[in-house]
């Protein structure tokens, strides 16, 4: 029988009914990845590795694992492999068939056969081993049971042979190892893995899951990486130590990390957080080990319990008084870093992209167990309490002084008619799909931005020297600013929790800064004010940065632009290296004509954008990122430089 199961995809006569809708069913992945794996891009591809590890996380969080490794081989396979139970190798009655082929070949087969247990963890789609499988050119898997090592091997999901014994082990050396080939057919895009994906989602994993030790190896050697890289991540502190990787380059307001835990409702809660100076919020959270940007129950649960519980201590201790109003969760949240993770058995997510968490009882319980234990916390941590509520209370003065200069704004604007910013050079064409806006640094490169335009369709705005930190300065001198209140009213979709995309007046929002050290430092600024403030146009991809050229050429009258060093020896090598080469090197957008600004920068049809893209990064690292870089710390930021920079991704337009 076993034997005569090998063709999956081809569908025999013999299996009977049940099986044939078995076989459609791996098929059908094949057929349509997408609405498994999301997408069949690089993103689809990592994808398939967290498929496996999850699994073997769930084992973890079963308490029967504490070791994952992952391996990335030479050839682009990967290996994930833990030390727990194994996947059962005995006969499944309903199927007849071994359980771990059930897990391999069956759609959907998720850990509801061992017994008791349920699948906790599991990717965006949680459809687990059997889409991998399926969409692997080929599997194999191997269970260290009883002192033996079982293995089974498939291609494109077709069982290759029966179970069979291929080895012995130890009676202590139990667990499951998987190794698989993204299938070529699939994954027409790519099939390269990259470590940083891999590392960050792991590292996230472990911060997950306190206790369990996750290595990443990757074999694959390259001139840029010419030794194998291998890396651990182990957190017995768990989400705790999550908070204090993510205030690594912050200043802490005080030392402890606050850490809440407990169940309810069936929901299993964890939250962690700690206050540092800055002003802005870094709530993550967390359902399942998977991000749910939109928030959702557990969001709700958090923000209730910490506004009530901290109002309620300030009145006590009369640090609020009779008269006063109380302090918002805005305010209390100004600076905190937090994590928040729940696990629950049947989630439910909600939202366009499905990213939130819909189960109301994760609402009770979060604020429930967070309202109770932070009561304890702050009566046995007086002096953490007072540092916090000094916080909010100064936090609530500087919301009141903003919400007045907001409103100054506002009048303003009434009375200027369109109430756009005055320095802006606006485009004629009223149609936002067809605009584009260029954020220019100085007046004097503004200036010849505004005559090389294309007036229809290209608006300028001209911005004076460095614009304001936000990172570094709290809401009311951040509306105070003008350069950043002629960016909020010229884009026209507000900010925070009043942004609106479909206010966007301009499809492409394009930063243009000189190609030098300062230029990038500008740039760097405005893409943290936009990661800040509206961090959907980044997410939604209307972000660019322009790239003027670093070098004029011209030979026998004919010019050549180049954009690089590499670029330019390029030019030289094709034109000849002769004496009457006229090079010129490119200080500032300033040093260019209008004309030159136009061919070289502007020019739709000639100009090179850089598409500013998030897409594929965790969300917490990419804050990570902006504070190692635009905070304070001198020493985090340097580690940064030296190791990574590429939140831009490369995209010729
Ligand atoms: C490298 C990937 O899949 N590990 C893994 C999977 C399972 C178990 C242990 C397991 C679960 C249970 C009982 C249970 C799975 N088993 C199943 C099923 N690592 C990896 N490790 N015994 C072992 O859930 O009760 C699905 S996943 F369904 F067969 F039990």
């Amino acid at each position: 029988m076993a034997k005569e199961r090998h063709n999956i995809m081809e569908g025999q006569a013999e299996y009977g009914a049940d099986q044939i809708q078995i076989l459609e069913g791996l098929e059908a992945v094949r057929r349509r990845p997408g609405m498994y794996i999301g997408t069949t891009s690089s993103r689809g591809l990592h994808h398939l590795v967290y498929e496996i590890v999850d699994n073997a996380v769930d084992e973890a969080l079963a308490g029967f694992c504490d070791n994952i490794s992952v391996t990335v081989h030479p050839d682009n396979t990967v290996t994930v492999r833990d030390n727990g139970r194994g996947i059962p190798v005995g006969i499944n009655h309903k199927s007849g068939l071994p359980g771990v082929e059930v897990v391999f070949t069956i759609l959907h087969a998720g850990g509801k056969f061992g017994g008791g247990g349920y699948k906790v963890s599991g990717g965006l789609h949680g459809v687990g081993a059997s889409v991998v499988n399926a969409l692997s050119e080929w599997l194999i898997v191997q269970v260290y049971q009883d002192g033996k090592i079982h293995e089974q091997r498939y291609e494109r999901g077709n069982v290759c042979h029966p179970l069979k014994i291929v080895g012995e082990c130890t009676a202590e050396e139990t667990g499951t190892k998987v190794t698989f080939k993204p299938d070529a057919e699939i994954f027409k895009e790519t099939l390269e893995f990259e470590y940083p994906v891999l590392r960050q989602r792991l590292r996230e994993m472990a911060f997950l899951t306190k206790g369990l030790m996750i290595t990443l190896r990757d074999e694959r050697v390259t001139e840029e990486h010419p030794e194998v890289r291998q890396e651990s991540f182990h957190y017995e502190g768990g989400i705790r130590e999550f908070v204090a990787y993510l205030n690594k380059s912050k200043t802490p307001l005080y030392e402890q990390i606050m850490y809440f835990e407990g169940t309810k409702n069936g929901v299993q809660v964890e939250v962690s957080m700690q206050h540092n100076d800055s002003y802005t919020e870094s709530t993550y959270t967390f359902v399942n080990n998977i991000n749910t940007p939109e928030g959702g129950m557990h969001l709700e649960g958090f923000r209730t319990a910490l506004t009530k519980t901290f109002n309620d201590y300030a009145r006590n201790a009369k640090m609020l008084k009779d008269s006063d109003d109380n302090l918002t969760g805005e305010d209390i949240r100004e600076g905190l870093t937090s994590i928040i993770s729940v696990k629950i058995e049947d989630p439910q997510f909600e939202g366009q992209t499905k990213q939130k968490l819909g189960n109301s009882e994760a609402r009770g319980a979060v604020s429930g167990i967070l309202g109770e234990q932070l009561t304890y916390f702050l009566e046995q941590n007086p002096a953490v309490a007072k540092i916090i509520l000094e916080k909010a209370i100064t936090a609530a003065h500087a919301r009141e002084a903003a919400r007045k200069a907001r409103d100054l704004t506002r009048r303003k604007g009434a009375l200027d008619g369109m109430g756009l910013p005055g320095k802006l050079a606006d485009c004629s064409d009223k149609d936002p799909k067809n605009c584009e806006i260029f954020i220019v640094e100085g007046d004097s490169a503004g200036g010849s931005a505004k005559t090389a335009r294309s007036r229809a369709t290209q608006a300028i705005l001209p911005l004076r020297g460095k614009i304001l930190n936000v990172e570094k300065a709290r809401v009311d001198k951040i509306y105070a600013n003008a350069e950043i209140k002629a960016m909020i009213t010229a884009f026209g979709t507000g900010i925070h929790d009043d942004f609106d995309l479909s206010k966007l007046r301009y499809d492409k929002i394009i930063i243009m800064t000189d190609a030098d050290v300062d230029g990038a430092h500008i740039a760097t600024l405005m893409l943290t004010f936009l990661y800040r403030f509206m961090p959907q146009l980044i997410k939604t991809g209307h972000v660019y940065l322009a790239k003027p050229p670093l070098f004029k050429l011209e030979k026998n009258k004919k010019v050549w632009y180049a954009y690089s060093d590499e670029e330019l020896n390029q030019i030289l090598e094709s034109v000849g290296r002769d004496q009457n080469n006229k090079i010129q090197r490119y200080k500032g957008l300033g040093e260019m004509d209008p004309e030159q600004l136009w061919e070289t920068t502007m020019d739709p049809e000639k100009r090179v954008l850089l598409r500013v893209d998030m897409n594929e990064e965790a969300e917490s690292d990419i804050d990570v990122t902006f504070t190692t870089l635009m905070g304070d710390k001198v020493e985090p930021r340097r580690e940064f430089i030296e190791q990574n920079a590429r939140f831009v991704k490369n995209l010729d337009i």
